[in-house]
């Protein structure tokens, strides 16, 4: 992107960003982007060129609503402008490799939101083209990001400082219920074509990131259930989920999973414990951990996200007990771009972070983390559960026994 004579004189190079998909997760990251250079000071000046969608009136209404300065209607015509040096892709997970290796392979970094893709093959493929773009001086990052709630970078500092000692149990649960009713139409995420798995890839994701960047090492197995509770739903609009004619009532199969429960082991002897559903009523955005080592526990709640609980087990049991950091301090992660402490932060400024952390790494050369192998490595986690479930074969009946309980 060329540089005007104002970014020259602020030594801040613009760097221009192409986004593709506009719906939930491209308007979080377009926060993230218009809000990232009014708050950290960065070398770079991301642009928000372009935003890309298949619609061309409601793309262009989508440019003017999240401030992107053009439109386009074809992902390739978007990789392929001059004023774009970031794609950033917020499309369902069919169209992630295809869309991620084309822009790493025209020379643009990427960003590209999670799950990394629908299938082990198509993460493979993702994380070749990424190590082959990183010798070109290219970076890829996914776009896991709960890692850049501060509390949970916190959590991350203090596990590998040691203040929980030996990690022994890392228990995590995402909870939504936006499913409970039957009456909710057959979306993009109900449909494995689409979307790959349901809350297993939507939800598990995320907490089995956040279960390997915390203890710092992948989990090595697992043993697993899933379950649709609901197998049938109302079509949105028969031609636009292009599964009937014209306006029908139909109903069509929801072929992914409403819930994954899962436990397993890390390397370390570690035990891991996992949840991950849309029928959990009341819960709307839940997502829980709790880590257990020989000297002590950490707690999280995302709905109380500027928080951790720290019960430090070394201390005289008389007087140990959680107690709760407030996470707002300047010396905590990302806290010293903000407000003072007790002025907490939410859920968008996660966004804000992700365009920080990718750009700080574009203008120090730096592999921005978790990289496309980062999510490879959950790709097999979420393969390996539904494997598993498949299988039913870890998942032993208990004889009946003739008793009421
Ligand atoms: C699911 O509803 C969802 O939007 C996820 O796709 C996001 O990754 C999560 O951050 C919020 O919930």
């Amino acid at each position: 992107m060329r540089e005007t004579e104002h970014e020259a004189e602020t030594g801040k190079r613009p760097l221009g960003v192409g986004m593709v998909g506009y719906s939930f997760m491209g308007a979080a990251h377009s926060q993230g982007w218009r809000t990232v250079g009014r708050v950290f000071d960065l070398p770079l000046r991301p642009v928000l060129s372009a935003v890309c969608g298949r619609d061309g009136a409601a793309v262009r209404a989508a440019a003017d609503r999240l401030g992107w300065a053009a439109a386009e209607t074809d992902w390739r015509a978007l990789v392929a402008r001059d004023d774009v040096d970031i794609i950033d892709i917020c499309t369902p997970g069919d169209s992630h490799a295809e869309i991620a290796i084309a822009a790493l392979d025209a020379g643009k970094h990427v960003l590209c939101e999670k799950p990394l893709a629908n299938t082990v093959e198509e993460a493979e493929a993702m994380a070749e083209a990424a190590e082959r773009a990183r010798a070109r001086g290219q970076v890829a990052m996914v776009g896991f990001n709960y890692r850049r709630v501060p509390a949970l970078a916190l959590a991350r500092q203090m596990i590998a400082d040691g203040r929980l000692g030996t990690l022994r149990h890392v228990r995590l649960t995402y909870l939504q219920d936006w499913l409970v009713d039957p009456g909710f139409p057959l979306t993009w995420r109900l449909r494995k074509d689409r979307a790959g798995s349901g809350a297993l890839g939507d939800l598990g994701a995320h907490i089995v990131d956040l279960a390997q960047f915390l203890a710092g090492e992948p989990v090595a197995g697992v043993s697993a259930l899933t379950e649709t509770f609901v197998r049938e739903r109302p079509l949105l609009d028969g031609v636009s989920s292009g599964l009937t004619g014209e306006g029908s009532t139909a109903t069509g199969q929801v072929t992914v999973d409403d819930a994954a429960v899962f436990t397993g082991r890390f390397p370390s002897g570690a035990l891991a414990s996992f949840e991950a559903t849309r029928f959990a009523a009341g819960r709307k955005n839940a997502l829980r951990l709790e880590l257990n080592g020989s000297n002590g526990s950490l707690a999280f709640d995302l709905e109380r996200l500027n928080e951790l609980s720290f019960h430090d087990h070394t201390e005289p049991a008389t007087s140990s007990g959680f107690r709760r950091i407030l996470v707002t301090e300047p010396g905590h992660p990302y806290l010293e771009a903000w407000w003072p402490p007790g002025h907490g932060l939410g859920y968008e400024h996660t966004f804000v972070h992700q365009a920080h952390d990718l750009l700080h790494a574009i203008a120090t050369g730096e592999q921005p983390e978790p990289s496309f192998a980062a999510g490879l490595s959950v790709q097999r986690v979420l393969a390996a559960v539904e494997e598993s479930a498949a299988k039913n074969s870890v998942y032993t009946l208990v004889a009946a026994t003739p008793v009421t309980v």
